[in-house]
């Protein structure tokens, strides 16, 4: 390790105090930008709760929570493969561990501020005690695979204290005066290791029977990286076959041996290329918001504090919107590119994000923080491509390739069919538990599917969408059951989480079975293979019961004409035809559009979790921009946690990614075929822009608006395809070649 510059400890010096005084150290800002920019969270106070106060870091595979507390820091960590279970059981999604840093007694301390700025994935805590500046900086380094944190102070010899790993499952440690390795093995025989390396700066260290003693340090640099055998192939047994020690000391040693300051540059340049690739303006927000912590500035815009229930609350207890708070707009995009910033820490090139990213910290966590399929982990990728940060969805993709062996065996133990689905809750090596909801597979295809409309990526629609298409659609082929008057409906199916079971046509399944097709239609034409199947297909999809409308006005819910316009029940299976599905669109099917607006109005704009995050999404395609941003605003003002991260209760974070992809349904769609700007746009929101989303057909979209219309935007086909662009009523067609742009005024003209 190098040293480093400390020109931040001048800043110090001046014994500012307070949220100025913070941002000053941030270093990247000068020391007359604004106490917060768009990008931060920050506290003047350590962390309390791991659900609502601790911070996340993570590089897509490892990941942890920080506290910041003066005395201790506390790094829970995890990998998103330490998983139980196998092929027959779903098994539970672990915690890793956890490492303390106990540190110098606190004394006086001032202008303590903790802070995660999400532009640059850095988490930092600053503060004085006992006249010493200290600071501490922790980042999840992708490139380098390991976490680094760095302890400074300005004063020489100032760190004293000791260093413990807990392992989560109680592995056999190994101590050494500069390294900490825990060893061990879950109940499934999975193999796994957490391996810390002190680097020290001065003073010294030493082993105890607990940990790794320090003392008189100047500067303390930590590596901590872990690893499992887990491997995603059913053929290899799902282990690498190796121990994971080598992979984790070679990649400890290597981080370990760099200077600091590279670490974090590749580290910055690396989450930048995702990160910055698209930025959102709703508008200004006043000084005095931009002024406050995250969570003084949450109460603000909320107009009061709120008490959010802990534990398990989710059923029939919905957390109330507070009345009146203060406009924050830039609260609102902070919360979008938080959205963001979690995707790329929870999903990068291993396992897929489960119900809560990859941040757990228990053994027994809810639901098992599974990859729950009857809406959960579909939402946590409906805006990643839009959003642009496709690379981020792979990791969905090869686990649902990589299960589809085991399924298709369970599946046909189960029914007696080809093909193969899944139940409601999954874990990684194929074991699936608790429920069949036969369409679920299918709902994940949708989301394989749009993956290619909007990379236009032929390879991976040819390798790794269609052969899990084609499987689903056999299933659905050997499973759909004819009625007396010819028509098909999918049978003994159950609206998710709302019952009844066992019955046929209900039209979560039916809409399913109809978006899967669709999608096999396009994807063989597109890959220019199985004609004949195509047909097949295509007469199968024209036979299924459409979308009904019931008594009272309403988008049915199931077969038969039982909806009660009093359930307001969180779950909205009957809504996937308009969203994320295409089959109703106020645009071309409006009777139906206007069913399910009769639906939602029923289902009321309160609700819990991700389940208002749809409804933000669904009331975006019905193009109601207004009751879209009362319910978005309304997920501010009630189950949005200090740390932002989205409760059910418990945390689920598919409320957050099911938010981002809200705002992106707000500003852009183009699922009918076309591409349409500002479709729901809230008078809340009158000026604006945004850059760098993504369009299916692989186009880059930004879009200007001033006092509530559009005043330009940018078409950019990335794959050389034409589109047809509408803003209001009007539509323009427009030729491009691959890497062309075209700039478009408010009228659509260039
Ligand atoms: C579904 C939902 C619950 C919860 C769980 C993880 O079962 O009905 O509300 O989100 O997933």
């Amino acid at each position: 390790m190098t040293r480093q510059s400390f020109s931040w400890i001048t800043v110090l010096g001046l014994g500012l105090a307070g949220p100025l005084a913070a941002v000053a150290l941030g270093a990247d800002t000068g020391p007359s930008a604004a106490p917060s920019h768009a990008y931060k969270l920050w506290y003047n106070q350590p962390a309390q709760g791991w659900e609502t106060e601790a911070l996340p870091i993570g590089n897509g595979r490892l990941g942890a929570m920080l506290f910041g507390a003066v005395e201790k820091e506390q790094i829970q960590f995890n990998e998103n493969s330490l998983w139980e279970g196998d092929e027959n059981d779903t098994g539970r999604y672990q915690n890793f561990g956890e490492l303390e840093v106990a540190l110098p007694p606190a004394k006086d301390v001032a202008g303590y501020r903790r802070e995660l700025d999400i532009e640059r994935a850095v988490h930092t805590v600053t503060y004085t005690s006992g006249g010493v500046s200290y600071r501490r900086e922790a980042f999840a380094s992708y490139p380098d695979q390991v976490m680094v944190l760095r302890f400074e102070a300005d004063k020489p010899g100032s760190f004293t204290g000791a260093l413990t790993l807990k392992d989560a499952h109680g592995a056999g440690m190994v101590i050494e005066p500069n390294c900490l390795t825990a060893s061990g093995k879950l109940n499934n025989g999975l193999q796994y290791e957490s391996q810390l390396r002190v680097i020290n700066d001065g003073g010294t260290l030493a082993a105890t029977p607990t940990g790794i003693a320090f003392q008189g340090v100047d500067r303390l640099t930590l590596v901590l990286g872990a690893g499992t055998d887990y491997l995603n192939q059913r053929s290899k047994g799902w282990r690498t076959g190796e121990l994971p020690h080598r992979l984790v000391t070679e990649r400890v040693d290597k981080a370990a041996k760099r200077a600091y300051a590279d670490l974090l540059a590749a580290h910055i340049k690396d989450y930048q290329s995702l990160f910055q690739r698209s930025t959102l303006s709703l508008g200004t927000s006043a000084d005095a918001s931009r002024g406050l912590p995250t969570d003084k500035r949450l109460v603000a815009y909320r107009g009061a504090d709120l008490k959010l229930p802990t534990g398990m609350a989710y059923d029939g207890n919905k957390v109330a919107e507070t009345k009146g708070g203060t406009r924050d707009p830039e609260l609102e995009v902070l919360l979008f590119q938080y959205a963001r910033y979690l995707m790329i820490g929870s999903s990068r090139n291993a396992l897929p994000a489960n119900l809560q990213g990859l941040w757990n910290h228990s053994n027994r966590p809810p639901w098992r923080c599974d990859y729950h399929t009857d809406v959960n982990v579909q939402m946590n990728y409906w805006f990643v491509d839009h959003a642009n940060l496709s690379e981020c969805f792979a990791p969905y993709a090869e686990w649902l390739y990589s299960i589809r062996e085991v399924r298709r065996d369970e599946t046909f133990k189960a029914f007696k069919v080809r093909g193969w689905t899944m139940h409601a809750e999954n874990g990684v090596f194929g074991g699936s538990s608790w429920k069949w909801v036969n369409p679920t597979a299918a709902w994940c295809a949708q989301n394989l599917w749009d993956h290619y409309a909007f990379t236009q990526d032929k390879e991976y629609l040819r390798t790794r969408a269609y052969p899990v298409m084609k499987d689903l659609c056999e299933f659905w082929e050997d499973f759909l059951k004819p009625l007396p008057d010819g028509s098909l409906v999918a049978p003994k199916g159950y609206s998710p989480e709302h019952g009844p079971e066992g019955v046929d046509g209900v039209s979560h399944d039916q809409q399913l079975v109809w978006d899967l097709f669709s999608n096999m239609i396009e994807a063989s034409k597109a890959l220019d293979v199985d004609a004949e199947y195509r047909q097949k297909i295509q007469a199968l999809r024209d036979r299924l019961m459409g979308p009904k409308i019931g008594k009272w006005g309403q988008l049915q819910e199931w077969m038969e004409d039982i909806d009660d316009p009093k359930d307001d029940h969180r779950h909205l299976s009957h809504m996937i035809a308009v969203h994320p599905g295409r089959q109703i669109s106020p645009l071309t099917t409006p009777q139906l559009a206007a069913a399910a607006k009769v639906s939602m109005n029923a289902r009321g704009d309160e609700s819990t979790g991700w389940s208002r995050a749809w409804k933000i999404c669904i009331w975006a395609r019905l193009q109601d921009g207004n009751r879209t941003y009362k319910i978005l605003n309304g997920m501010l003002k009630s189950q949005i946690t200090p740390n932002l991260f989205d409760t059910h209760p418990p945390f689920q974070i598919d409320g957050n990614f099911g938010y981002a992809a809200g705002v992106c349904e707000m500003l852009v769609q183009s699922h009918m075929d076309f591409i349409q700007l500002l479709p729901a746009l809230p008078a809340a929101w009158p000026e604006g822009s945004v850059r760098g989303l993504r369009a299916r057909g692989g186009f880059a979209v930004d879009v200007e608006w001033k006092n509530g219309v559009l005043a330009s935007a940018t078409i950019r086909s990335l794959a050389g395809k034409s589109c047809r662009v509408r803003y209001g009523e009007k539509m323009v067609e427009l030729t491009l070649k691959p890497g062309e742009s075209i700039r478009l005024g408010g009228d659509l003209q260039p």
